[in-house]
């Protein structure tokens, strides 16, 4: 018996129709992904332990895009995967989550009006909720990024989960979430620094978090100062966030996609943006090679120095602009 991978295509809730890789099985298919180290999306109907059943259909055409059916989030959740896993290979060059062409799994339908998800290091799974009145899956494709990306730095720095290496930790999730947004080049759900713009968690269409100015989620840091430590980490990461997009970007006003941003500097120091590959090469070089578990704001602001000197130079505008970042944020 030869597993066959095939080609299927999917009618997604957040990223309209899309191609899956899925795998022949009996007389139909199912959601294992042959092309990405065999990652499986599951169905655990409501359920909150296991893995549930396999997704599988008759046709290799999945889900109704509605979100009403069984099958929407799986298509969701099973192509963020993929996105994320060739956004690793083709952008960091890295080889899957942790390196070595392990593939994760994806668990959808989790719980009971479950309004989030997750990343397990102990099952090397991710997790989605249906959301409020289990009608928005959490399954939007910067969140899968974003869970899987806690693979990733559970993999190199390991983050602790806690003060501003937590902080620094959820950053990394939504800074490499954006940029799969970004790499999918997907029409429907097009490249942007909100977080989380699809899955309508505040029921009022607003994005769970904003990288060019964190604040306007009512809750986050846009600039470090000495209690930053003490904030929720999903709060703390605003200032890893907004250095982010000040280095990919430069301060000021902007609009990329139809979406308008306005990102100020804590001092209204003008910062010059270097571009988004360059600011994802220097963040996953500085994560990876660099930053380790107790790595706080000072650490990660000499982190991305190093990194910006490896790949540009010493005398590199990359590295001015990384300087110019941090210390528009308040990180000196
Ligand atoms: N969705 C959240 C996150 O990835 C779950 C959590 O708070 N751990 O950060
Ligand atoms: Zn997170
Ligand atoms: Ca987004």
């Amino acid at each position: 018996y030869e597993a066959i991978e095939t080609a299927g295509i999917g009618n997604s809730q957040y990223s309209g129709t899309v191609d899956l890789s899925t795998t022949a099985s009996g007389s139909g298919f199912e959601l294992t992904d042959g092309d990405r180290g065999g990652h499986k999306t599951y169905d655990l109907n409501q359920g909150e332990s296991g893995t549930g059943a396999l997704v599988t259909d008759d046709d290799n055409t999945w889900g109704d895009g509605t979100g009403n059916d069984r099958q929407t989030a799986a298509v969701d959740a099973h192509y963020g995967a993929a996105e994320t896993w060739d956004f690793y290979k083709s952008a960091l060059g890295r080889d899957g989550i942790a390196g070595d062409g392990k593939a994760a799994y994806s668990r959808v339908h989790y719980g009971d009006s479950y309004v989030n998800a997750f990343w397990d290091d102990s099952c090397f799974c991710m997790t989605y909720g249906d959301g409020a009145d289990n009608k928005s899956a959490l399954t939007g494709l910067d969140v899968a990024g974003h869970e899987m990306s806690h693979g990733l730095t559970a993999s190199t720095a390991n983050l602790d989960y806690i003060g501003e290496s937590g902080g620094l930790n959820e950053a990394t999730s939504d800074i490499l979430g954006t940029a799969v947004e970004f790499f999918a080049d997907n029409s429907t759900d097009v490249g942007d620094y909100l977080i989380g713009e699809k899955i309508d968690i505040n029921g009022d269409g607003t994005p769970l978090r904003y990288m060019d100015q964190p604040s306007k989620d009512g809750g986050s840091a846009d600039y470090w100062d000495s209690s930053v430590g003490d904030l929720d980490v999903h709060y703390s990461s605003g200032v890893a966030n907004h250095f982010f997009y000040l280095l990919a970007e430069g301060s000021g006003a902007k609009t990329i996609n139809g979406v308008d941003y306005d990102s100020p500097t804590s001092d209204g120091s003008t910062v010059t943006g270097i571009g988004r590959d360059k600011a994802i090469q220097i963040w996953y070089k500085a994560l990876s090679e660099y930053m380790t578990s107790t790595t706080d704001y000072a650490d990660a602001r000499t982190a991305t120095e190093k990194a910006a000197t490896d790949l540009y130079g010493a005398e590199s505008a990359e590295l001015a602009s990384v300087d110019a970042a941090w210390s528009g944020v308040n990180v000196s």
